[in-house]
């Protein structure tokens, strides 16, 4: 190490740099360092390891006082929220806004995501000008278990990293209910590889909760999802959502209106995230929530709560993937008559019969097919 100085607490150092245009961006993990690599040198820990030898180095400051953590020089804490290069980093319970190194940035230029919502990552603690410490930098992100993605056009977005599991929520009225963005959000969620469940809101709308409801949520239990219903006024059904959200970490998707912010209210009075009414003309939610947030539970677990954007986008389905999505179909499709078969026109089709004899959901079909011809269409536009 080269020249070292003090004061304040704080301690210059001169330290390795590390060339900001290297190979390994579009890695499927980050690489982490080797622990005992961190241990020797904390200072030094750029997540990317270098190629060739490094001969400048760069000034980074090193703050030794009023820290958490255990003084190795990096904490471990969750990217709660992003807005651009800016994300909101709790550690132990204490919420840092942190910039992101820029080699992090660069390195990841064409993922855009450099930095998501749930990501685990590593902050140092920097002073400001005047040696006040509020601040810190995000220097490194661990490897994501889970990520669930987004499509937009030719671009892919990460929406959230390392959730355990998806909660549709949808609301039997206001807005109306629409079984085939349930089936979307299904869908999204299993090519996501993520375990889904279904939560039917606003039941206190529902001028026959035994009829439709019921229903919907009968059509879902069946094929194996956890489905609840739920008031987040009357504060129905809260018990059951609760013990399904109890130690996991849930992404809430679902369209604006619906209720999810008034939900989390619900559990977790203290949050007290905005909410707003749907417009009564178009029945249309207002957007309220506008960046995804990771929120924790006092009861155990987080969710993710996600503007009322079809977050969940299946153009990454590969079209002939998509019949493996829907749970009821997989048992059947080895009876179709042709090995090829798409499940829309074809004779000795299992899958249809199956509809046809009422053992799969009329609703899940028409959903299927709705589907796969948009796949068609996001193919044949691959092409032209
Ligand atoms: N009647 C009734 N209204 C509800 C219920 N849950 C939420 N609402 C109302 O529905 C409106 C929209 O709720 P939000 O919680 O903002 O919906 P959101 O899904 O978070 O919407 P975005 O943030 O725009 O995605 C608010 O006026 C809520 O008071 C419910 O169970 N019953
Ligand atoms: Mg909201
Ligand atoms: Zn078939």
């Amino acid at each position: 190490m080269g020249g070292e100085s003090s004061g304040k607490g704080r301690r210059l150092r001169r330290v390795d740099f590390r060339r900001n245009r290297q190979a390994p961006a579009r890695r499927k993990h980050w690489q982490v360092p080797a622990d005992d690599d961190q241990a020797a040198e904390p200072l030094n820990r750029e997540a990317v390891r270098a190629k060739g030898d490094l001969s400048r180095r760069r000034t980074v400051t090193e703050v030794d006082s009023d820290r958490p953590g255990d003084g190795s020089g990096w904490f471990k804490g969750i990217a709660i929220a992003v807005r651009g290069q800016f994300v909101d980093v709790e550690v132990d319970g204490r919420v840092w806004p942190c910039t992101i190194r820029r080699i992090l940035r660069t390195l990841l230029i064409r993922n855009r995501s450099p930095v998501v919502v749930g990501d685990e990552v590593a902050i140092s603690i920097v002073a400001d000008a005047a040696g006040v410490v509020n601040e810190g930098v995000v220097e490194h992100v661990y490897p994501r278990r889970t990520t669930l993605t987004r499509c937009d056009g030719k671009k892919t977005h990460v929406i959230a990293a390392n959730v355990d599991q998806v909660l549709v929520i949808t609301s039997i009225r206001e807005p109306m209910i629409k079984p085939h963005l349930i089936d979307r959000y299904l869908v999204a969620a299993h090519a996501g590889n993520l375990p889904a469940a279904i939560c039917v809101n606003k039941v206190d709308l529902d001028p026959d909760p035994d009829d439709e409801t019921a229903e919907i949520l009968t059509r879902y239990r069946r094929l194996g999802y956890a489905a609840v219903a739920t008031s987040a006024v009357e504060g129905t059904g809260l018990d059951e959502l609760r013990s399904l959200l109890a130690g996991q970490v849930t992404l809430l998707a679902g369209q604006s209106g619906v209720g999810k912010s008034s939900l989390i209210n619900a559990l977790e009075p203290g949050l007290n995230l905005k909410t707003a009414p749907v417009s009564l003309a178009s029945e249309k939610g207002r957007h309220t929530t506008t960046t995804a947030v990771w929120l924790k539970l006092g009861f155990g677990g987080a969710v993710v709560d996600t503007p009322g954007i079809r977050a969940l986008d299946v153009a990454m389905v590969p079209i002939n993937e998509l019949e493996m999505h829907f749970v009821e179909f997989v048992d059947r499709i080895v009876d179709c008559k042709f090995p090829n078969c798409v499940h829309i026109h074809e004779e000795g089709c299992a899958v249809k019969a199956a509809m046809e004899s009422g053992e799969i959901d009329e609703s899940r079909y028409a959903s299927y097919v709705e589907l796969f011809y948009e796949l068609s269409d996001v193919k044949r536009a691959a092409y032209e």
